[in-house]
């Protein structure tokens, strides 16, 4: 498991001059977009910036705002070197504004605009649509934030507290990308969405987020890696259609997005893989061969596979429904539109881009069965993303099945049914096991807990959640690294805790 820059973020060959625009650090904002160059810009920007780093103290993570912390700051766009790494108060990051350079003679990819250049206005025809896409994927960012703010306190080692905050401060800074796209090319509706987004809160009753799984709970570590390796893939999938764009300032911040993005799947695929890791040995060392031999894996201090796969099964549907319903006018609105692409759009072959005729095979329940169904592909854009994004889970699922395969103990970790407790679209409604049958309420009620973490998972799981701070020290329930961040050992003060 090596971290990898994602393939789609690479820059074409035919990038502009602009491929080695400086970042500009001493600007009160860094930013390789010439903000000194717009004064009502960058006064706007200047003006929100407080609101954020208050934000960020209340919400970003608690206790550790004095830390210093091992971090690494985007200084560049260069896929061969965008990084540095050194000590910062989180507080004290510099947030800035990139965008990945600009691809000269780049076209609109799909739609009805296919083949005309990219705007670099908003077209005014799509102005809402354009901004309720930037709101919601900006809305995401600081909710992720909020939900990850207490795990600091239980990290299993400096290394994951770490990293840890270097996905927090990230998703700071994609908020910042997406600000800067609203209040640039949005006038006052963009200043005040801006706004809100600093006032909209993680399961907040009375303001929410937007999207239902940013308002769930990240209670645990097991969940934020979970929630790293599933829910940022939708983060992935999402950004890499709307680098489809055809607005192209906003195709530029989302491949830049991107290249930070991969480090946070790298997160959530290494730590369920520690995690994996941990179990197997211990179980080895201990003797046991039975996977359901709960109590005793639990008493060695070290999470039950089982219950990993529960996990698995709670963020795998919440994160499904974030695609939106499988059909979807609306998603066939931005796609026509030019403004949202499918998943490497450019790169795809086979139909016109504009699918006026095309199909795409749907799974739906009529009739209280699940049936597939041929419909038009244009409103099914969300159902092909999705399973695109079910297709893209499968290479980290088959990395953990090989570390069990290779510890000799009969368990492998599987997907459910793209039916599976789910709220948004086609199965919306109803109960699905993740075998993919259609049950009664009685039925799913009565196995549920056995799919989903149960109350009996959820006191273990807190059990294990004690701080181990102590530089090179692991919890019982997690292995160590095979590598350090940046070349630097395992044992390396990570996180120096005020
Ligand atoms: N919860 O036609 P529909 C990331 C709303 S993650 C609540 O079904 P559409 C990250 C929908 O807004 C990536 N509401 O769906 C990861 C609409 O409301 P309005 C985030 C939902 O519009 C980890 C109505 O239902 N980026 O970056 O085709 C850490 C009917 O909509 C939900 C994006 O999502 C839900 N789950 O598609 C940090 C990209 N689903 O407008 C960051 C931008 C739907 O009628 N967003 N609704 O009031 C989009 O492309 C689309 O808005 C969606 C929904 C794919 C989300």
């Amino acid at each position: 498991m090596s971290e990898t820059i994602d393939t789609l973020t690479e820059v074409p060959e035919s990038v502009s001059s602009e491929k080695f625009v400086e970042v500009k650090y001493d600007d009160s904002i860094p930013n390789n977009v010439d903000l000194a160059s717009d004064k009502q810009l960058q006064r706007a920007l200047e003006s929100w910036h407080p609101g954020y780093l208050n934000w960020w103290k209340d919400m970003g993570p608690d206790g550790f705002q004095d830390a210093e912390v091992y971090l690494r700051t985007a200084v560049g766009v260069d896929p061969a070197g965008w990084a540095k790494f050194g000590y910062v108060k989180m507080p004290q990051y510099r947030w800035g504004i990139l965008l990945a350079p600009k691809v000269e003679g780049r076209t609109i990819p799909c739609g009805r605009h296919k083949g005309e250049p990219v705007w670099q206005e908003v077209p005014g025809e799509y102005r809402s649509l354009l901004r309720r896409l930037i709101v919601i994927q900006a809305d995401t960012e600081p909710a992720s934030v909020e939900q990850q703010r207490y795990l600091g306190k239980t990290a299993p080692s400096l290394y994951d507290m770490r990293n840890l905050f270097q996905v927090n401060v990230e998703e700071g800074r994609h908020l910042w990308a997406m600000v800067y796209l609203l209040v640039k090319h949005f006038g006052k509706d963009g200043r005040e969405e801006a706004q809100a987004l600093l006032e909209r809160r993680s399961g907040q009753q009375g303001n929410p987020r937007i999207l239902g799984a940013f308002n769930e709970r990240t209670p645990d570590w097991l969940s934020f890696f979970m929630f790293t390796y599933f829910t940022d893939r939708d983060g992935k999938m999402q950004l890499a259609a709307l680098a489809e764009s055809g607005f192209d300032p906003l195709s530029r911040s989302c491949r830049f997005m991107l290249t930070e993005e991969a480090h946070h799947l790298f997160v959530g695929e290494t730590g369920v893989g520690r995690m994996i890791e941990a179990t197997c040995t211990a179980m080895k060392k201990a003797g046991i061969s039975d996977p359901n031999d709960t109590a005793a894996i639990r008493a060695l201090g070290v999470v039950d596979l089982p219950l990993l796969q529960r996990k698995a099964n709670f963020h795998m549907s919440v994160t499904r429904d974030l695609f939106g319903s499988e059909i979807s006018s609306n998603a066939a609105d931005a796609f026509s539109a030019g403004l949202k692409g499918r998943f490497n759009e450019a790169g795809l072959t086979g139909d016109d881009h504009q699918l006026q005729d095309a199909t795409y095979a749907v799974t739906r329940v009529v009739d209280g069965k699940l049936v597939v169904e041929d419909v038009p592909a244009l409103r099914a854009i969300n159902c092909r993303l999705l399973d695109d994004y079910i297709a893209d889970c499968q290479g980290g699922i088959d990395r953990w099945n090989k570390v069990i395969e290779k510890a000799g103990i009969d368990f492998r970790f599987t997907q459910p049914h793209k039916g599976f407790n789910r709220r948004i679209g086609e199965f919306g409604g109803h109960r699905i096991s993740p075998a993919g049958e259609l049950l009664s309420e009685a039925q799913w009620a009565a196995q549920q807990g056995g799919w989903l973490p149960n109350d009996a998972d959820g006191a273990f799981i807190q059990s294990l959640m004690k701080p181990c701070v102590e530089p090179g020290q692991y919890a019982s329930w997690i292995a160590p690294p095979r590598m350090g961040i940046n070349g630097q050992p395992g044992e390396y003060e990570y996180v120096k805790i005020a």
